[in-house]
Parts: C-alpha cells; sequence; structure tokens
C-alpha cells in the first residue's frame, strides 16, 4: 500500500487486488538483499518461515517488496482473522494514535480497556460473572492465569499436557511440551509444572474415548501430584503449535469436572482457538465447556499486541490491588484495534465464515489423504484446520514431507505454516474474510505440492 492508499478514507474494498501474481522467483532480488543485511543486523535466534519480505497486505493477500503477492493461509499465526488492513481496523487504529498512544492503564485509566473487558465477558463460554485484565502477548496471559489460579486457590502445582505449547518465557517454557527449539538450553524452567498425557486421537490406543483419555490423565495427576496441591489445569481446547491436535470429545468436559470437583482451576489457553478461527467463538463452545479463566489474544486484535485473562470475577478479584499490570498492558491502540476487530467479527459473523471455510477445505483435505496415504490425519475445526504426515504404518512422523511440501507452497506464492511435535503437520489458519475462489487456488497449490512431493 502507498502512503496516498493508506491516507485514503478507509472503505469496504481491500487495497490490493486478492489475487496470487508471481512477478520474480520467490524470493526475488530485494528480498534477498534484505535477507543479507538481516544477516549482520537480527539474531540469528528469531527466524521466518517465508524468506520474502512484506511490502503490504491486504484482506488475504501479502505483497513482498518485489512485488509478488502470496496468498496467506497463515493469517502471521491465527492472528489477523479479519484480514489484512481490515477498513474498521486502519480507521479505529488511527483515529486513537492521533489522541493519545499511551498513558499506562495503571497511571491514568481509559475507556478502551473498560469496553475490551465488557466485550471479553460477553464473548468467552459462561453467563456468570466475569472480570478480565489485559496484556501483551499470549505468553504473559498464560503468566498471569497461573499467577490468579494460585493466588485464588493458594496451592503451588500446575499441570499441563504433552504437546502444549504457551509461550517462550521462563515460565511458560516451563509449561510448553516441546524442547527443540522452544527451550533447548534455555533452562533451568519454573518448578512444580506436571506434563500428563493430552487425547490424541490418532496416537492413542484405537477406540479411546475422551472421557478415558482423560481418566488417564487424571489418574496421573491424582496419583503424582494430589488434587488438593493443583492450582490449575491448563490447557489447549484444540492444540495448536503442538499439530492441531483435537481431543476426542468428552475429554475437555471430564478434565472441567474433576476441576470442579476439587477447586482446581480449569484454564482454557484460546490464544490460538479463540475468536471465531474455529467456527465458534471460543473452541470451547463446541463442547459446552466452561472454564475459570481463559486466555485470549491473537485474533483478538487484528495485529495489534493484546492479550488477556477472563475469568470468575470471585477468583480475578481474589487478587489484591495492585498484584496485576504492566506498563504496556491494554493499551489504548491495541483495545481501539480489539474493539474494531471484534465489531468487524460480530458484524461479519466469522464465526459463520470460520465453517464454511471448514465445509470448503475439509472435503479437499479428505481428498488429498485419500490419494496419499503418507497423509495419516486431516484434522481440525472451523478455519483451523491440519493434516498429519506419518507413515501409514508405524505412524512414524514424517516431518521432511511436510517442510517440503510447506516450501513448495511457498515457492508457488502460498504461506502455510507447519506445527506438530515432530514438526510433520501442515495448519491453515487463513484470515476468514478469504474468498472462496482465493482459498480454492491456495489448495491447488498446495494439493499440487503434496503431489510432487509424495508422488
Ligand atoms: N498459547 C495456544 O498458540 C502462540 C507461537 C509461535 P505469544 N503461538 C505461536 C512461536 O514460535 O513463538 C501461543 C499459543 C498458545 C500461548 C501462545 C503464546 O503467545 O503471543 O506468542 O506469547
Amino acid at each position: 500500500m502507498t502512503q496516498r492508499d493508506a491516507d485514503a478514507a478507509p472503505d469496504a474494498t481491500p487495497q490490493i487486488p486478492q489475487r496470487r501474481v508471481l512477478v520474480t522467483e520467490i524470493p526475488g532480488p530485494r528480498s534477498r538483499e534484505l535477507s543479507s543485511r538481516r544477516l549482520r543486523a537480527v539474531a540469528q535466534g528469531v527466524s521466518s518461515t517465508v524468506q520474502t519480505y512484506v511490502d503490504a497486505a491486504a484482506g488475504a493477500i501479502v505483497r513482498d517488496v518485489d512485488g509478488n503477492c502470496l496468498i496467506d493461509l497463515g493469517s502471521g499465526i491465527a492472528v489477523t482473522s479479519i484480514g489484512h488492513a481490515a477498513p474498521a481496523l486502519i480507521e479505529a487504529v488511527s483515529e486513537q494514535v492521533a489522541r493519545f498512544s499511551h498513558t499506562c492503564f495503571m497511571v491514568a485509566p481509559y475507556e478502551g480497556y473498560v469496553a475490551v473487558c465488557e466485550e471479553l465477558a460477553e464473548l468467552t463460554p459462561g453467563r456468570h460473572e466475569k472480570r478480565s485484565a489485559l496484556f501483551n502477548s499470549g505468553a504473559e496471559a498464560v503468566e498471569n492465569a497461573v499467577k490468579i489460579a494460585r493466588h485464588a486457590t493458594g496451592r503451588q502445582a500446575v499441570a499441563v499436557f504433552d504437546h502444549a505449547y504457551h509461550g517462550r518465557t521462563n515460565l511458560t517454557m516451563a509449561l510448553t511440551a516441546k524442547n527443540f527449539p522452544y527451550k533447548d538450553r534455555f533452562g533451568p524452567f519454573a518448578p512444580e509444572v506436571y506434563r500428563v498425557p493430552m487425547s490424541y486421537p490418532l496416537r492413542d490406543p484405537k477406540g479411546m474415548t475422551g472421557e478415558q483419555a482423560a481418566a488417564r490423565a487424571i489418574d496421573q495427576l491424582s496419583v503424582q501430584v494430589g488434587a488438593e496441591n493443583l492450582a490449575c489445569v491448563l490447557v489447549e481446547p484444540i492444540q495448536g503449535e503442538g499439530g492441531f491436535v483435537v481431543p476426542a470429545p468428552g475429554f475437555l468436559p471430564t478434565l472441567a469436572s474433576w476441576c470442579a470437583e476439587h477447586g482446581i482451576i480449569f484454564v482454557a489457553d484460546e490464544i490460538q482457538s479463540g475468536f471465531a478461527r474455529t467456527g465458534a467463538w471460543f473452541a470451547c463452545d463446541h463442547e459446552g465447556v466452561v472454564p475459570d479463566l481463559v486466555t485470549t489474544a491473537k485474533g483478538i486484535a487484528g495485529g495489534l499486541p493484546l492479550a488477556a485473562v477472563t475469568g470468575r470475577a470471585e477468583l480475578m478479584d481474589a487478587v489484591h490491588v495492585g498484584g496485576l499490570g504492566g506498563t504496556y498492558g491494554g493499551n489504548p491502540v491495541s483495545c481501539a484495534g480489539a474493539l474494531a476487530a471484534i465489531r468487524t467479527m460480530r458484524e461479519l459473523d466469522l464465526p459463520a465464515a470460520a465453517r464454511r471455510i471448514e465445509a470448503q477445505v475439509r472435503p479437499r483435505l479428505d481428498s488429498m489423504a485419500k490419494r496419499h496415504s503418507g497423509i495419516a490425519e486431516v484434522r481440525g475445526r472451523g478455519a483451523m484446520l491440519a493434516i498429519e504426515l506419518a507413515d501409514p504404518d508405524g505412524l512414524r512422523p514424517d516431518a521432511s514431507s511436510a517442510q517440503a511440501i510447506a516450501r513448495a507452497c511457498h515457492a508457488k506464492g502460498v504461506i502455510v505454516l507447519t506445527c506438530g511435535t515432530w514438526g510433520n503437520v501442515i495448519r491453515l489458519l487463513p484470515p476468514l474474510v478469504i474468498s472462496g475462489d482465493l482459498l480454492d487456488e491456495g489448495l491447488d497449490v498446495l494439493e499440487q505440492a503434496a503431489v510432487d512431493v509424495l508422488g
């Protein structure tokens, strides 16, 4: 987008044509130039999925500095659900940044923060009295959920699951399951974190129900930790980085009711799965599960950094005055972005859009899985869908094919992401406003890449 475009009054049409256009090889010369500048300035610990540098983005298209237009099936890891450069977001954020960009809510409060907390109370599962606190990143929200659960219960232990991802800060590294690249040589990690098996239907014993998988986890927690020592059970209702693992039906409700019975706080990490992504406002809604605390981030603010902990008023308000906060948490520009994003999600009924995306994508992934025995499973919900690559007999994870397919998509101008404990899952997280045609074109490229790699 040129400066003139950015200055123009926002309208409903995206500023970049919603078409895939390749004008150079990917990455092109200007991207390659930036890559070499980067090598001398940016720490190599910070990596990027694609090697093409962004010039502008709108709707479901990312335009690079060489003029190539890529179809975005990743949404910056489930963030730009309302599409890039959504007009309502541009308007709200521009207006706010011109009015004031920061006072610090802990110093001088403002309406936007309160309004975001009101929206969170309205949209998150359950009709009980709720309170929220706002932060900058998902990891920070998760850390604060644990702080609140410990404070409210007077207990210390935290239960998490195999394949879980909760962040990269010290406590959240401890909560995250996968060593490399997240934790390797970054320890020591926070104590009082206990990991138990997740419900992972593809890899669990055949026929294991969600209730049985929950009982397996509950038994380990009872024996190894003791329910009376647990502050909280923290779970992603659909796992994100861990591989889009959807627990078997009954797993989440069984865990939630065991928590309720024993005074354990049930915390749902909806940072990746929340805000319309799975075809409901929150993934917990699919099974009518009402968590005590919910962490949100990513899709909440259309790309501005914002995160939240929302929960039962009595738990949230158990923390002493001044016990929660941070300089930027609930920054006014991020709050304006969130209010615009949430309004857009409501107006465009993006939960329904996510369901439509599933109806379009799932059959195509299913037919890919029929054709290629190396695709062991198609799973996910709404616009959070994935294929797991593994050999059909032993389910040995096939990361190299997953990476090769993803790279082939990137070279053809389609951004897809991988995930999974073994890096063998290709995940799709398109903006929920993507057109059916563009989505089909992205899937054509993915399908061809799978043929090229898997034969
Ligand atoms: N909880 C469920 O998905 C972030 C991380 C990518 P932050 N996932 C993307 C990476 O490699 O760093 C995430 C999540 C769930 C917590 C987080 C953490 O959110 O905003 O990245 O801190």
